[in-house]
Parts: C-alpha cells; structure tokens; sequence
C-alpha cells in the first residue's frame, strides 16, 4: 500500500539516509542494488525493485474477485519478496493477502522467497496495532512466511529481516551439485 514506508526503509537500509523530517515521494518505480551481508558472512548482490504501493480500493475488482495486483514482470523478475505492511493500518496488511496470492498463482512457474514486514510507523504500540502484528503473526504463521517488525527510523532494526532474505536467497552451495559430475564419469566408465 502507498505510504506504508517501502521506500523509507530500502533508504535507511542501504544508505541510512532517513530521519522523521525526510520528505519522500510517492514511487513509480525505482531499483537499488546493494551489497548486503548474509548470515555465513558472504557479501551478495541483491538488486531491490522499489514498487508504487497498491490501494485497497484495487484489490478487487467490480464483480468481487481480486484482481491481479502485482505487474507481471516482477512475477517474473523478482526471487523473492519483502511485503512490507504499517503495523497502525489494518488495511495495509489486507493488500499484503491479496498481493500473496498473486505471487502464489505463480508458484508454479517459480519458486520464490518471501518475508512479511511490519513497518512500526509511530513511536508506541496502541492497543490496536498490538491486533494488527498479532493478525498479521497468525496469517504468517499459516502461511509458513517468516514475519518481521521493525522501524523505517530506526536502521538496527532492519538487518535482521534483510539479512534473513540474502541468506536465504544465496543458500550454501550444496554437496549434490557434485553428483551429476560422478554420475557423468561413470557413465563415460561404461562406454568406454
Ligand atoms: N515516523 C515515521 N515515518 C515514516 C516511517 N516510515 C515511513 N515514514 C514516512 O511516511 C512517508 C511515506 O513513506 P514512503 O517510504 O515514501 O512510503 P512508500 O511505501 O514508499 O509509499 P509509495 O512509494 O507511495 O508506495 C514518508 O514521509 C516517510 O518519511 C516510520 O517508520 N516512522
Ligand atoms: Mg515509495
């Protein structure tokens, strides 16, 4: 959704560049590339597309079904995802649903990572954003997404969620790639 602070947060993150008197606009669309440490200590690459927030009022269409929302090319682009809601609007983590099952309608032409983030936009918890992360926990937790709080002002508070999506966009490489490499000797092996 527009506002929820995506922009505010790729800023902090990547240049920590943003305090409470930053005026952001509204985006169209913007790329950042940067260079984020994982949890094994490798430096990665990560290009982020910076999105224009979906309204609500665009999440369905005349006759009630939910629309497709996300372009089609960040379906096709995009490993991975950072959903990023305001933990004081209800509304934001509505979109955040509807967004989620866009990306699922393609799961089958690609697998990808996602992680949910709260975006703590006021300095104290009212009772009613304590509803609004507690819904968004159990939709997280049904959906087996990691789910994440954090403040667009406050920097510490956005490593672990980015670190999180590095590591698990960049996994170790693992021991069964060598197998197709046994498996190609043999069968020369057997020619021969
Ligand atoms: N106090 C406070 N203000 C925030 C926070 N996050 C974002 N803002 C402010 O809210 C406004 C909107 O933030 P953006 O980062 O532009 O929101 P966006 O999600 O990128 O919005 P669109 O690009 O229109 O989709 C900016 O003025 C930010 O400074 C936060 O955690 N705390
Ligand atoms: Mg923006």
């Amino acid at each position: 959704m527009k506002g929820v602070g995506k922009t505010a947060i790729l800023e902090q993150v990547i240049y920590g560049n943003i305090s409470s008197s930053s005026e952001l606009h509204p985006t169209i669309e913007d790329i950042y590339v940067a260079n984020i440490e994982s949890d094994r200590g490798a430096r990665e690459k990560i290009r982020f597309y910076d999105t224009a927030g979906i309204e609500s009022s665009q999440t369905t269409t005349a006759n009630g079904t939910t629309s497709q929302q996300l372009l089609r090319h960040y379906l096709v682009l995009a490993d991975g995802y950072i959903l990023i809601y305001d933990t004081h609007n209800i509304s934001s983590l509505d979109v955040l649903m509807s967004i989620k099952k866009d990306i699922d309608k393609n799961k089958d032409k690609k697998e990808v990572t996602l992680i949910v983030l709260g975006n703590r936009t006021k300095d104290i918890d009212s009772p009613d954003c304590q509803n609004v992360i507690s819904k968004a926990t159990d939709w997280c937790n049904r959906e087996k997404i990691r789910h994440f709080t954090a403040s667009a002002m406050q920097r510490p508070s956005l490593y672990e969620p980015f670190v999180y999506i590095t590591s698990k966009l960049n996994p170790p490489p693992s021991k069964s790639t060598f197998t197709p490499l046994s498996m190609g000797r043999k069968v020369l092996k057997d020619n021969s």
